[in-house]
């Protein structure tokens, strides 16, 4: 008998609008994975909800009777727990690789891209998690939500620079894995897949050979990323 399977997702106002890079990067890990998981909406002020996992962030995989949370360390736990299936790092060296990518993009591509889409992320948030979306974000940027609106051509600007590796590499070859895609790119992709969703910004410009890339990884697993609806935003200045 196959095991239920549950994701714990972040999830706007609208429950269907699911924006954290975190839970894509799962979504993509269990479609890699060939695994089917039910998903629950959750919203940043539903502590109790996964009170289970015993501390407050998404995702959360239950995987039958197994909970574990921290996007790695559930990418690690289906790697060893499903290992007849396709493997999302390819080899040993290939999972160090790919724990750089993880550090990399969590201490340097997305607080760059945070910059970006953090000011429009209020709208499309249920109204019950929008003072605490607020005052964490203001403590952990130092900076209130309409500084950081105000300096945005500045910070895309500086988004662009930093992402010139993944620019020159992705030019080089379809996917950061080679011909095809394993978790560093289901890890570095779901960042922006996070702004796709949640803000009208477009992070890369229209000649950006980065798009290529971008596309490739919305058409992959079916489509999987294409598919999710978007948050609807009016463009800000
Ligand atoms: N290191 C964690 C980070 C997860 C994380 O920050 N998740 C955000 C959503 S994108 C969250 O649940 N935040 C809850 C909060 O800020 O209270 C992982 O990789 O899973």
């Amino acid at each position: 008998m196959s095991r239920s399977r549950l994701l714990f997702e972040l999830s706007g106002a609208d429950e269907d609008v699911r924006f954290s890079p975190y839970c894509w990067r799962i979504r993509f890990a269990l479609a890699h994975k060939g695994l089917t998981a039910g998903t629950v909406p959750w919203r940043f002020t539903d502590k109790d909800a996964i009170v289970a996992s015993g501390q407050g962030k998404v995702p959360v995989l239950i995987d039958g009777d197994h909970c574990v949370f921290d996007s790695w360390a559930i990418a690690e736990y289906l790697e060893a727990t499903y290992p007849d299936h396709p493997s999302l790092f390819g080899s040993p060296p290939g999972q160090a690789l790919a724990r750089f990518i993880n550090q990399w993009t969590g201490e340097v591509l997305h607080p760059a891209i945070a910059r970006v889409v953090i000011a429009d992320i209020p709208a499309i948030l249920h109204e019950k998690d929008r003072d605490y979306f607020r005052t964490s974000r203001e403590a952990a940027f130092g900076s209130t939500l309409e500084a950081l609106g105000a300096k945005r051509a500045d910070s895309l600007a500086a988004l662009r620079r930093v992402i010139q590796p993944l620019r020159s590499t992705l030019t080089a070859q379809p996917f950061l894995a080679g011909a095809t895609p394993n978790y560093a790119d289901h890890i570095v992709f779901s960042g922006f897949q996070w702004a796709r969703i949640a803000s009208p910004v477009s992070l890369l410009a229209a000649d950006d050979p980065l798009g290529a890339w971008c596309e490739r990884m919305l058409d992959a697993y079916d489509g999987l990323a294409r598919a999710a609806p978007r948050a609807s935003l009016p463009v800000s200045a």
